[in-house]
């Protein structure tokens, strides 16, 4: 007998320490189902190629399971031993490590991940979370907004602020830093704070509105330490880092310094479509955005459905409900969640967004969401005031159930709008 099916139990019922995750797996041509499912419990627990004379009873007690194998769906047990509580990037080496390399294995993919309750203990999660966010925002029911300078990269550092305190004039809540932006030779990091956030405060006289920004700390471990210290210096309250490129260690560093300087995260997700586009092979956003929630950030981009980037319906509706509900029930492959204390992340959709599109993306993600828009603010005809304008006039009209070519009539920022983009999606 394969010494990996000694990985493969399916009358095993894991217990509450364990930590479980669901695979969608495609064997490889001319190995068995069950075969391929040892070696992915195996492999990303503590068995390897071939049976070992060092094997003892204790070590064997904390191998993982599968336990349960539908279709291409399996489901793994990992007994608590195997994880150092409190270190993503272990964590992750482990359930989501070689297992994706293995020749057994045509297709694998980490579809969800289930955290048990000693989890929560050992990781910061979300410091201020969606009531958080909206108390120090003071903005109660609406949709909060937000959006980018555009061109993404390349303006000097007045011409992003003036970009951004035109936003911030137009009703546009919080400003943020594109991925790619952080300290470039045209826009260095520390003159942009001081200068957006001297003119927030200036917005916020004008507007008697509440104004952040998300402003891209993304860097190495030691400068990001520094960047978040100096927004917490100049009156900042947010820091955005870009989640998958600073990687787990960089973002659970900035967690903890967020809690020293109280200053919230925007979580950015680009490069996760590298892994997590292929619904065959890889991890899923919603097993990268639960490992989000878990190490803290309070807001993550989950994606719109009808904008420029993918993510279906069913996927970015089911993350949004995964990182903005306390109690999430198993069905099928998925496996629930129940995030007790945990803070609610704020869900961000952003891409190829338009005022046109806006209502639908109310419609599809609640209210408890950040919208932002960045060509779809910079590129309304009569400029960043007025799309910013036309934005907050969208979300007015979608709270109040009108139709934005009511609205429009007597909102001529919408009625601009509307004549560029109508509600066309973007492709
Ligand atoms: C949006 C954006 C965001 C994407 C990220 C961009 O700009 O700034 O990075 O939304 O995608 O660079 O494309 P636009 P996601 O509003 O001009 O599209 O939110 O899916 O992670
Ligand atoms: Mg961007």
């Amino acid at each position: 007998m394969s010494q990996y099916l000694d990985f493969v139990d399916l009358s095993y019922k894991p217990s509450s320490s364990d930590l479980i995750c669901s695979f969608r797996m495609q064997p490889a041509k001319g190995v068995s189902v069950k075969e391929a499912a040892g070696r992915v419990a195996s492999e990303s627990s503590n068995g390897t190629w071939t049976t070992l004379t060092t094997l003892k009873p204790h070590i064997r007690a904390i191998r993982g399971r599968c336990f349960s194998i539908k279709g291409e769906y399996l489901k793994i047990a990992y007994p608590k031993p195997l994880f150092e509580a409190g270190n993503m990037p272990q964590l992750l080496s482990s359930f989501a490590g070689n297992i994706f390399g293995m020749k057994a294995v045509k297709n694998l993919r980490l579809e969800d991940i289930y955290f048990p309750r000693y989890m929560f203990r050992s990781f910061l999660g979300p410091q201020f979370g969606v009531r958080g966010v909206r108390r120090f925002m003071k903005v109660r029911k609406r949709p909060m907004t937000a959006t980018v300078p555009k061109p993404k990269v390349g303006m000097t550092t007045k011409e992003h602020s003036d970009v951004l305190f035109n936003s911030w004039l137009g009703g546009v809540d919080f400003g943020k830093d594109d991925e790619n932006l952080t300290s470039q030779v045209f826009n260095k990091f520390e003159p942009r704070v001081k200068t957006c956030l001297k003119l927030r405060d200036k917005a916020e006289k004008i507007t008697g509105e509440r104004k952040s920004y998300f402003i891209n700390i993304s860097a190495d471990t030691r400068t990001m330490e520094k960047r978040a210290k100096f927004v917490a210096k100049h009156g900042g309250e947010y820091v955005m880092v870009d989640v998958c490129t600073v990687g787990w260690a960089g973002l659970q560093t900035v967690r903890e310094i967020c809690s020293d300087y109280k200053l919230a995260i925007h979580g950015h997700r680009a490069f996760h479509a590298a892994f997590d586009r292929n619904p065959l092979h890889g991890m899923s956003m919603l097993a990268l955005a639960k490992c989000c929630r878990l190490v803290g950030v309070d807001n993550l981009h989950i994606g719109t459905v009808i904008g420029k980037l993918v993510g279906s319906k069913a996927e970015v509706t089911h993350i949004g409900e995964e990182v903005e509900k306390q109690l999430i029930s198993p069905s099928g492959h998925l496996l629930g969640e129940k995030w007790g204390s945990v803070k609610p992340v704020l869900a961000t959709s952003s891409g190829g967004l338009h005022v046109g599109l806006v209502p639908q993306v109310m419609k599809t993600l609640g209210n408890d969401i950040c919208i932002q828009l960045g060509g779809g603010i910079h590129g309304h005809p009569s400029g960043s005031l007025a799309g910013a304008r036309a934005l907050r006039q969208s979300i007015d009209a979608a709270m109040q159930g009108v139709s934005l070519k009511k609205y429009s009539k007597d909102h001529v920022e919408l009625a601009t709008a509307l004549k560029k983009w109508g509600s066309t999606r973007p492709v």
